[in-house]
């Protein structure tokens, strides 16, 4: 077996939406593409990442294209055009890879070896090499994602789609009518339980031809540490953060039996997951009415302000822009406008989820989202544009640097600068009066929010991938697909299913990430990492109040420093990226506990006397 490279994959997830759809005119092995043979010497390994480069230059814009094509609007030839770029970009990509593995053992200078490692972990799910198993493996996946997103369930007589049923979970109250809704949703992901074991045999396969063990050790590969060490220091991150979400559990708990009850809400067993707020229960911020703490002063509801200032997706994307710009980056280009999808056509089927893409690798930028006048889409919207403008900070890079320091933070820019949006900058951008500010006595509501937000999220995170790298791995095997994933929701979330799920279900695959092959890792440590950013933000900024009411809305210099920390892309390990804007070189659960201190103080006065856990 090859040794593990240290390294992270050379692709952010928007860029490996292209590449789950690669296709591209240039014959594999055609004119520039990498020598495969000859002594493996430094000077070999050089040209052949020059070489191999130039190849994935090619292909990513061709198909970036066919994959934006399909995702907004999926039919039969664009499910046709996926599945076929799909499997000759999953062929050239194992090909460099396990071209590049024949320098394994030749001394190079240090950022020939970065490239060389690099081209091992170019691909999510890798395919073996011999003929069929790339075309089978895409064929599989496009019938997972297209499954996923053309999903609808009919509800109260008539067809609801995911976005309109995510709304819904956030809005409805009665248990009855969110059981049914989760149950339908649920009931979409049934029919992938087949596709996707075979899917985990080939790309298993494909893993081991290239030297890993698993496809799980092979994501877990991508953090500029063996994959055992990156294991650790999750635990590590999660040990430092579970005492929070404990906390937060048991008071949400409380909270729910108020108003549900002990038949719904029995105060000694794990809460259902359908009464949460979101179809996944990963964020909870939609149940803030019912949760929110007594005695202190309400605080607004940015869902009202935006919809009663009369936002259109189209400005809520402009305002969300401007914050990038007040930093002193440029104004996304007019192409931007021009050729983003912000809302759900009416007359064909769509990728709902939301993405941001680059397709030319310079600065063809589009965000991709089903855009609703509410907070949480005015959060996802910062989100997406964070890819955008980190996307662009790079363009300046080698092909295979233009990328995220680690997926994770790819996926902490955009919510970083949302950690932004405070009461203050609500009135700097005129949706919010200076009057209505919320005082200091709105604290532990305003931080309430927020933790429904983040803290929730962490053990779900955990969730998504702990079931993928143990399904990886083998220990969970597809007889216990479901029941596997509900032991794991009810040893990290404390959640339960609202009925008895059994193996004929496959609520993994509910989730977008699971049906689109998308590592969820990223965005554990992007919740972590965000809230790393946002105080040294704060700190360089000079801020002196309560960490959650800084906001460096217009900060040049603040900017500056951060926009040095992206343009870097991937050409270091993270440590120095991370050391370049924040001083320090580990990722860290400090950050996130002092943002949340003063709440944990007010959680755990509420919960004493109470039994907590599950
Ligand atoms: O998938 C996303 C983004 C696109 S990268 C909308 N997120 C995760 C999710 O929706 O599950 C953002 C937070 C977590
Ligand atoms: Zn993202």
């Amino acid at each position: 077996m090859l040794a593990k490279p240290l390294l992270r994959m050379a692709a952010s997830w928007i860029a490996i939406a292209a590449f789950a759809a690669c296709a591209t005119t240039t014959t594999p092995g055609a004119t520039g593409s990498a020598p495969s043979d000859g002594p493996a010497t430094a000077e070999a390994a050089q040209q052949y990442v020059e070489a191999a480069e130039a190849e994935l230059l090619r292909r990513s814009e061709y198909e970036g294209r066919v994959a934006w094509v399909y995702n907004t609007n999926i039919n039969y030839d664009t499910e046709w055009l996926l599945q076929r770029t799909d499997a000759e970009g999953t062929e050239a990509r194992v090909r460099l890879a396990s071209g590049a593995a024949r320098f394994a053992d030749t001394e190079m200078p240090a950022d020939t070896r970065r490239k060389i490692d690099l081209l091992r972990l170019a691909l999510t799910l890798p395919a073996p090499q011999r003929e069929g198993a790339a075309s089978q493996l895409s064929e599989i996946t496009t019938r997972l994602a297209s499954t996923y997103s053309t999903g609808r369930i009919d509800y109260q007589g008539r067809q609801v789609t995911l976005d309109e049923l995510e709304t819904l979970m956030g809005t409805e109250r009665n248990p009855a009518r969110l059981e049914e809704m989760w149950t339908e949703w649920h009931a979409v992901a049934a029919p992938m339980r087949q596709d996707y074991a075979r899917m985990v045999e080939i790309a298993n396969e494909g893993a081991r031809d290239l030297g890993f063990e698993d496809v799980g050790q092979m994501w877990l590969s991508n953090y500029d540490m063996p994959a055992a060490d990156m294991e650790r220091e999750v635990e590590r991150l999660w040990g430092q953060l579970q005492p929070f979400y404990e906390q937060l559990h048991c008071y949400t708990r409380a909270r729910l039996n108020q108003t549900y009850g002990d038949t719904v809400v029995p105060l000694d067993q794990p809460i259902r997951a359908d009464l949460l707020g979101n179809m996944w229960a990963q964020d909870w911020s939609t149940l803030m009415p019912l949760v929110r703490p007594q005695g202190g002063r309400a605080t607004y509801d940015t869902t009202q302000l935006l919809t009663r200032a009369r936002y259109t997706p189209v400005s809520m994307t402009e305002t969300a822009e401007r914050f990038y710009t007040s930093l002193g980056m440029a104004e996304l280009p007019d192409t931007f406008w021009e050729r983003s999808l912000l809302t759900r056509p009416r007359d064909r089927d769509v990728v709902c989820h939301a993405s941001a893409w680059d397709i030319d690798n310079v600065e063809d930028l589009r965000v991709k989202q089903c855009i609703q006048i509410n907070a949480e889409h005015f959060q996802t919207i910062h989100h997406e544009l964070g890819h955008n403008f980190y996307q662009r900070a790079y363009n300046q890079q080698p092909f295979l640097y233009r990328n995220g320091a680690n997926d994770g933070f790819h996926e902490a820019i955009g919510d970083f600068i949302a950690l932004n949006i405070t009461p203050q900058y609500l009135v700097d951008i005129n949706l919010l009066r200076e009057n209505q500010i919320p005082p200091a006595s709105a604290d532990n509501s305003l931080l309430m929010e927020r933790a429904l937000e983040k803290i929730s999220f962490l053990p779900f995170a955990l969730t998504v991938d702990q079931w993928r790298w143990q399904v990886f791995d083998g220990r969970i095997t597809p007889d216990r697909y479901n029941a596997a994933w509900w032991e794991l929701r009810e040893r990290y979330q404390g959640i339960r299913p609202p009925n008895a799920r059994d193996e004929t279900m496959f609520d993994p695959g509910a989730k977008y990430h699971i049906a689109n092959n998308v590592p969820y890792l990223r965005y554990f440590l992007s919740f972590v990492l965000q809230f790393q950013f946002y105080e040294a933000a704060c700190q360089q900024a000079g801020w002196e109040g309560p960490l959650h009411r800084c906001t460096v809305y217009g900060n040049r210099e603040v900017g500056e420093r951060f926009n040095r920390m992206m343009e870097m892309g991937a050409s270091r390990p993270w440590p120095d990226a991370l050391e370049a804007f924040t001083g320090t070189r580990q990722m860290d659960g400090g950050a996130m506990s002092r943002y949340f201190a003063p709440l944990m103080t007010y959680m755990q006065e509420q919960n004493r006397g109470r039994t907590c856990g599950w």
